[in-house]
C-alpha cells in the first residue's frame, strides 16, 4: 500500500497520469486486480475493462467503463479502442500451460489472435502494448538456476511456444513499426481475489485456500519441485513500473525476467504451519503438470530488470504467507 501511494505521487509529479488503458482479460486472475489498481493510479475513466465474459466483479463493473467482446474479433476490438481513445493495451488473455496441453490448437489460436490484434491495432494507433510472458517460455535445455535474461528458449508446451512467439513479435513490432511493446516474464502469481485456472503453478494459490478451509492440501507437484513465484501486489507494481520506465533505459523490451521468491511445496507448507500448526500436506502427482514444472526454471536472474528500470520485489514467502492467510482467513 505504501509503495502504491509512493508510486502514485511519483507518477503525478511526472505528469504520466494521462493515459487511456484497455485491459484485455479483465475477469481473469491478474485482470481482476489490475483494473482497480490502474484505476486508482490513472483515474476510473481512464481504464477500460474488457472480457468476453460478462461476469465482471462488482468493483470493476461499478468502478469504470467495461466492454464485453471477444478480443479475437479484430474489428470489434478496434471499435472499442476508437470509442475510448485507447493508447495502451494490456493483453492478459491467455490459455495457461496445463490447460493448453489439453487443447493445443485452441490455446495457440486464442493466445496468438489476441496478441496479433493488440499489436496490429497499436501499430495503427501508434499506441503501447503490454504482454506478459512467463517462466513457461523456458524449456528443459534452459539453465535451471539463476536462469539468465538472455538464454536458450526451447519450451515444450504450446503455452511456452506462444509466449516465445509473443516476445519475438513484441520486439518485431517495436523495431519495424515503432509500437511501444513491453513485457515481463512472470513467475507463478499468487493471489487471493480470483483463482487462476489451468496453470502449472496454481497449486501455490490453492494451498492457501485449503489451509484455511480444511487444514489439509493435496498437492499435484512433488516435493522438491522448485519454481519461481510472485505475490500479486509485486506483479501489479512491476507492470506499471515497466510501462512507465524511460524507454531510453530499456535494452530489453520483450520480455524481462522478474522474480521474487523460489520455493517447493514443502517450503510453502512449512511457512503455513507457522500460522496453522495442524496443516497437513499430501501428494497426488499430476503427470502433465509435473513434467511441465520439471521443464521450467527453479529461479530466474532478474538483474536486467533491476538495472534497466529498477525492479525490486517487496514480498518474500514469509510476508506473502502472512498476508494471504490474514486476508483469506477473514473472507473464508
Ligand atoms: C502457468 O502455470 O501456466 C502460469 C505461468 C507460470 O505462466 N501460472
Amino acid at each position: 500500500m505504501k509503495n502504491k501511494v509512493t508510486l502514485k505521487k511519483i507518477l503525478l509529479k511526472m505528469e504520466y497520469l494521462v493515459k487511456n488503458i484497455l485491459v484485455l482479460g479483465a475477469v481473469g486472475q491478474i485482470g481482476s486486480e489490475l483494473v482497480p489498481y490502474l484505476r486508482d493510479l490513472y483515474g476510473d475513466h481512464a481504464v477500460v475493462a474488457l472480457d468476453r465474459s460478462p461476469d465482471f466483479p462488482a468493483a470493476i463493473l461499478e468502478g469504470g467503463p467495461c466492454e464485453t467482446i471477444d478480443a479475437m474479433d479484430a474489428n470489434a476490438l478496434f471499435e472499442v479502442v476508437r470509442k475510448h481513445k485507447i493508447d495502451t493495451i494490456i493483453n492478459l488473455v491467455a490459455v495457461l500451460s496445463a490447460k493448453g496441453e489439453a487443447n493445443p490448437q485452441m490455446a495457440w489460436k486464442i493466445n496468438m489472435d489476441c496478441l496479433i490484434n493488440s499489436l496490429e491495432i497499436s501499430r495503427q494507433t501508434k499506441g503501447a502494448v503490454f504482454t506478459p510472458s512467463s517462466i513457461g517460455a523456458f524449456g528443459p535445455s534452459t539453465p535451471m538456476d539463476n536462469t539468465p535474461q538472455d538464454t536458450v528458449m526451447r519450451p515444450t508446451t504450446i503455452y511456452g511456444i506462444s509466449k516465445v512467439a509473443a516476445e519475438l513479435l513484441g520486439d518485431y513490432y517495436y523495431l519495424k513499426h515503432g509500437v511501444d511493446a513491453r513485457g515481463l516474464r512472470y513467475p507463478g502469481i499468487i493471489s487471493n481475489v480470483t483463482l487462476p485456472g489451468g496453470g502449472t503453478t496454481d497449486y501455490a494459490v490453492e494451498i492457501y485456500y485449503e489451509a484455511i478451509k480444511n487444514q489439509c492440501f493435496t498437492c499435484n507437484l512433488s516435493a522438491g519441485t522448485f519454481l519461481d513465484m510472485m505475490y500479486m501486489p509485486d506483479a501489479l507494481r512491476a507492470l506499471v513500473e515497466l510501462m512507465e520506465a524511460d524507454p531510453k533505459n530499456l535494452v530489453h523490451r520483450n520480455c524481462f525476467n522478474v522474480s521474487a521468491m523460489s520455493f517447493d511445496p514443502e517450503m510453502i507448507a512449512a511457512e503455513i504451519r507457522k500460522h496453522i500448526p495442524e496443516f497437513r500436506l499430501e501428494y497426488k502427482i499430476d503427470a502433465v503438470k509435473q513434467s511441465i514444472a520439471n521443464s521450467w526454471p527453479n529461479s530466474m536472474d532478474h538483474s536486467a530488470a533491476q538495472a534497466e528500470w529498477g525492479w525490486e520485489p517487496e514480498y518474500d514467502l514469509k510476508a506473502m504467507t502472512a498476508d494471504m492467510l490474514k486476508i483469506l482467513g477473514k473472507r473464508l
